[in-house]
């Protein structure tokens, strides 16, 4: 046992947790713990806000699969965090989030920067510790990752007041450790998974729909073996968009409120839905009621409590979904294909309603739209770059335009919906993948939210491109303003924007404006190939819809295709 302060015990322990980059922002109440960070081989991220480090440490925790670490001090650094953790906590995604508190003895007198953070993070962590003494925290921190990053992966959080952080006494650091109460369920009952398959192999017209589990558990390649094993054509969730290559004959795109025409259409007309780690969100099925009606529904997930929460299901198969689908795939018999004819029929009918839809989808008349735009954009990144989104018209363009082609390398803020995630969360990627280039489809109001982090960007030579489809407008309010409120337009006008090209290079970003397909080309490639931070300001047509749309309250089969 060592002698140490509490926070270098806390520095020691995340060097133990193989952390490699702490994004964070220093004040009063954790100082004690800034001067350990002098000392600590982990590399620190200054950021410009601390929204933008808990963004940073969740887009580093989705592509590394592995939890992401963000600091604050005490008080307006920690409730700065919120919003990120929320983010983190609506998509699941593990980060662990480490906030400096006053000292105890002043704890619950008003102190100067003092918040209740652990009450105000209950419901959007998984897990608040506050350690009272130092010896508590390597404990601490390794059931913080346990927790963050096994079952249903989420935030935890850790407050430390800062006598514990000043605190020297002899430390402990545990090999293992068990979380009383907390058994994540990994291998799943084989009874309920032969159920599943009897009902699979009997249906004549199945259909899996992929959530954010399969990217989370990392079951790529057993999903499309399954799929190619039984020619089930695959949809995805918004946030598993990725899940499956959307280039493969059998990938029929997102379904839900933005969803691809043949995606809604065909999933009313399956005859099984296979769905592996999704939640049958709102958005994603429309009317719960509606939604896989008289049909059998099977659901994989790791989280017990998402069974039966918005859509009864028929089997239920509670466990890490990898290995549930290893497990599905060996009960296959080996001789067993689906009539040839019958995926023959889901391809012809895919064809069709692509066709049918592609004619009536309206097109714009500027030389550049948002649609291919985005179309550009997957021709010049590689099958391996990144993409992440902000929020609004430019997500769920992305959503129908932008084709992923290698599982997993696509994210956004599917649950909260928060604007601003997807800059900070793009240099949190390449943190984590610093060897392919990363690109934040944005909004210009959702840049607006977090565009300081340019200064991150730069300095820290974590390069991205910001990928800014300029409508000046908030676009997506403004879409629906026009569709149900007749045109009565209401606080979505952004006057007054910077020269976003300006913003750019004041920060020492590269900037181009592009006003032609030939000038986005030329543009994309120099941002692709240089790996210098850079932004691509493309102004469209403030009055360009997204289509298709389900609006809310309605069901998949009220999908409307174009104004
Ligand atoms: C933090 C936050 N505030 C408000 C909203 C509500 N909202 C959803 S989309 C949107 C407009 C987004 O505008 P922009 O980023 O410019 O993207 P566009 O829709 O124009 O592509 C707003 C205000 C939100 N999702 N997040």
């Amino acid at each position: 046992m060592s002698e140490m302060s509490g926070a270098a015990a806390l520095m020691a322990a995340l060097e133990k947790e193989k952390v490699e980059y702490i994004f964070g922002l220093p004040g009063g109440a954790n100082l004690p713990i800034y001067d350990a960070l002098v000392d600590s081989k982990i590399r620190h991220i200054l950021v410009r806000h601390e929204q933008s480090a808990a963004h940073m440490a969740d887009g580093y925790a989705r592509i590394k699969r592995k939890a992401g670490v963000c600091f604050a001090t005490s008080g307006p650094g920690a409730t700065n965090l919120v919003t990120g953790i929320a983010t983190a906590y609506a998509d699941s995604s593990p980060i662990i989030a480490v906030t400096g508190q006053v000292a105890l003895p002043m704890i619950g007198k008003d102190a100067f920067q003092e918040t209740d953070i652990i009450g105000v993070t209950n419901p959007c962590t998984k897990y608040a510790f506050q350690p009272r003494i130092a010896s508590e925290i390597p404990e601490m921190v390794k059931k913080s990752f346990y927790i963050a990053e096994s079952g249903r992966p989420g935030p935890v959080l850790i407050d430390i007041p800062k006598d514990v952080q000043q605190q020297v006494t002899k430390m402990d650091f545990p090999e293992y450790i068990k979380v009383r109460g907390y058994n994540p369920i990994v291998d799943a009952d084989l009874s309920e998974i032969n159920k599943a398959c009897e009902m699979i192999l009997k249906a004549e017209k199945p259909m899996i729909m992929a959530g954010g589990g399969v990217i989370l558990s990392g079951a790529f390649s057993e999903l499309q073996t399954l799929a190619e094993l039984l020619s089930i054509p695959v949809v995805t969730t918004f946030k598993g968009k990725g899940a499956f290559p959307e280039n493969h004959p059998l990938a029929l795109g997102p379904i839900g409120m933005h969803g691809h025409a043949e995606a809604n259409k065909m999933v009313q007309e399956a005859d099984c839905i296979l769905a592996i780690g999704a939640r049958f969100s709102d958005r994603t099925v429309g009317r719960f009621d509606e939604f896989g009606k008289d049909i059998n529904v099977i659901h994989f997930d790791v989280d017990p409590a998402e069974i039966g929460k918005n859509k009864s299901v028929n089997a239920a198969v509670i466990g890490d979904v990898k290995s549930s689908l290893r497990t599905l795939i060996k009960l296959i018999p080996k001789n067993f294909r689906t009539n040839e004819e019958i995926s023959k029929l889901w391809l012809s009918r895919k064809r069709e309603i692509v066709n049918y839809y592609e004619e009536s989808i309206k097109d714009y008349s500027r030389e550049i739209t948002a649609k291919k735009a985005l179309k550009k954009l997957r021709e010049i990144l590689p099958a391996d770059g990144i993409v992440t989104t902000e929020v609004g018209q430019c997500q769920m363009w992305a959503s129908l335009h932008f084709d992923v082609i290698s599982p997993g390398t696509f994210f956004s803020s599917t649950g909260l919906g928060t604007m601003g995630f997807g800059f900070p969360a793009s240099i949190g990627a390449k943190a984590a993948r610093t060897d392919v280039p990363v690109v934040d489809i944005a909004g210009d109001g959702s840049f607006n939210m977090t565009e300081n982090s340019l200064a991150v960007s730069v300095l820290e030579e974590l390069p991205v491109i910001v990928f800014l489809l300029n409508n000046q407008m908030l676009g997506m309010v403004a879409q629906w303003q026009r569709t149900f409120y007749n045109r009565r337009y209401s606080g979505v006008h952004q006057k007054n924007c910077p020269d976003y090209c300006k913003l750019a290079e004041s920060y020492g970003a590269q900037a181009h404006r592009v006003s032609s397909m030939d000038e986005l080309d030329k543009a994309l490639k120099v941002a692709v190939k240089s790996n210098i931070a850079t932004v691509i300001d493309i102004p469209i047509d403030p009055d360009e819809d997204v289509y298709p749309f389900v609006a809310p309250g309605t069901g998949l089969k009220d999908m409307i295709i174009g104004a």
